[in-house]
C-alpha cells in the first residue's frame, strides 16, 4: 500500500519552490506544525482541562478573551520564536507587534502575523475553529530591530499564508504560491499527511456565507446580491444555499471544498468591515487565489491593499469567482 507524503517531507521536496531557498521557510512552517499539534491537543480536551469560558481580559479590539484564544497564542509565539527564523511577530490578541532579537534572531529574515483562534466565539460549544497564520520577508536591514513597516506589507508580498482547521478532521492548509495544498492530521501517528494537494475552488459555487442577522445593516449592492441568490432560476441553479458557521477558517474551507464564497460586508454596526486586514483576509485572499479562486474588497484585489494599521478592518469577499465578481458587480452598481 502507497503511504500518503507527510507535510514534513512534502515541504523537503518543495523547498525549490520557495522564493527565497534556504530551509528557514521550511522550519518557520515546521513550528507552526508543532503549535498547531499543541494548540489542536488542547481543543481537544478543552471540555475537562477547565480551558473553556473567557479569560477575564479583552484584546486590543475590545473584544474578551477566551482561555483557549489565550491559550493558542501563548503556544504559537513560543514556539516560532524558539526557532530563531523570525525577528518579529503580530498577533490578533497582542496590541504591539513583537520584536525577537537575541543571539538566535540577528539572521532573521521573516515576520509572522496570526490569529491564534479564529472563531473563538465557537470554542465553548465544540464547534469547528482555526489558527491563521501569514508570513512576509522583512523589508527593514537584517539584523536590525523589526519596524511596523515590516508588518505594513500588501497581501501581494506574502511568502507564505495558511491556517489549521481544529474540525472534525485537523488539517492544515498552505501556500508559499505556488498552490495551496491540504494537510490531515492522523492523531494515532501524530504526523500530517498530504489528503488534498492542488486544492481548487470552482468556478462558480452556490453556497453563501454571511451573518444574515445583520441584512439591515448592509450596503445595498450586498442586500441585492443576497436576494439574487434567493431568486428561483432553474438555469443558474438558484436559489442558493446559505452556510453560515461564524468561523472564517471553516466557511472558508467548506466553501473551497464545495464551492460557494464568503462575504462580511461593511455596515453600521463594523463601518469597515469586521475582518482584520493582515491576519484574516490577505492570508485567506493568498490560498484562495492560489485555488483559483477570487478574495475582494467589493471593489479590488483585498492582497493590493495598502495597510496603515496593524489591526486594520476590511469588507472580505471570498470564493468563487463568478460569484465573487457578481458582488462586485453589485456594489458598483450601487456605488
Ligand atoms: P475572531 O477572530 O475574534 O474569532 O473574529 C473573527 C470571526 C470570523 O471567524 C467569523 O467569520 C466572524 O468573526 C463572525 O462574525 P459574526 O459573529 O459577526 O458573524
Ligand atoms: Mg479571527
Amino acid at each position: 500500500m502507497e503511504r500518503h507524503t507527510t507535510l514534513g517531507e512534502f515541504i523537503i521536496q518543495n523547498q525549490k519552490d520557495f522564493p527565497y531557498a534556504k530551509g528557514e521557510l521550511s522550519s518557520l512552517l515546521s513550528a507552526i506544525r508543532l503549535a498547531g499539534k499543541m494548540v489542536n491537543q488542547e481543543i481537544n480536551k478543552a471540555g475537562l482541562a477547565e480551558i473553556r469560558g473567557k479569560a477575564g481580559q479583552e484584546n486590543v479590539q475590545g473584544e474578551s478573551q477566551a482561555k483557549l484564544d489565550v491559550l493558542a497564542n501563548d503556544m504559537f509565539i513560543s514556539t516560532l520564536k524558539d526557532r530563531g527564523e523570525i525577528c518579529g511577530l503580530a498577533s490578533e490578541e497582542l496590541e504591539d507587534f513583537l520584536v525577537f532579537n537575541e543571539e538566535k534572531h540577528k539572521n532573521a529574515n521573516y515576520v509572522v502575523l496570526i490569529d491564534p483562534l479564529d472563531g473563538s466565539s465557537n470554542i465553548d460549544v465544540d464547534i469547528t475553529v482555526g489558527t491563521i497564520f501569514s508570513i512576509y520577508r522583512r523589508i527593514s536591514p537584517v539584523g536590525t530591530p523589526v519596524t511596523l513597516e515590516d508588518f505594513l506589507q500588501p497581501g501581494i508580498n506574502q511568502v507564505a499564508a495558511g491556517y489549521l482547521i481544529y474540525g472534525t478532521s485537523t488539517m492544515l492548509v498552505y501556500t508559499t504560491g505556488n498552490g495551496t495544498h491540504g494537510f490531515t492530521f492522523d492523531p494515532g501517528i501524530g504526523s500530517f499527511f498530504l489528503s488534498h494537494p492542488h486544492m481548487k475552488h470552482s468556478e462558480s459555487g452556490r453556497i453563501y456565507s454571511i451573518n444574515e442577522g445583520n441584512y439591515v445593516h448592509f450596503p445595498q449592492g450586498i442586500k441585492k446580491f443576497i436576494r439574487w441568490t434567493q431568486e428561483l432560476n432553474e438555469e443558474e441553479n438558484r436559489p442558493f444555499t446559505s452556510r453560515y458557521i461564524g468561523s472564517l477558517v471553516a466557511d472558508f474551507h467548506r466553501n473551497m471544498l464545495l464551492g460557494g464564497v464568503y462575504l462580511y460586508p461593511t455596515g453600521t454596526t463594523s463601518p469597515k468591515g469586521k475582518l482584520r486586514l493582515l491576519y484574516e483576509c490577505n492570508p485567506m485572499a493568498f490560498l484562495a487565489e492560489q485555488a483559483g479562486g477570487k478574495a475582494s474588497d467589493g471593489y479590488g484585489r483585498v492582497m493590493e491593499r495598502i495597510p496603515t494599521e496593524l489591526h486594520e478592518r476590511a469588507p472580505f469577499y471570498c470564493g468563487c469567482k463568478t460569484e465573487v465578481e457578481k458582488i462586485e458587480w453589485f456594489l458598483n452598481e450601487e456605488k
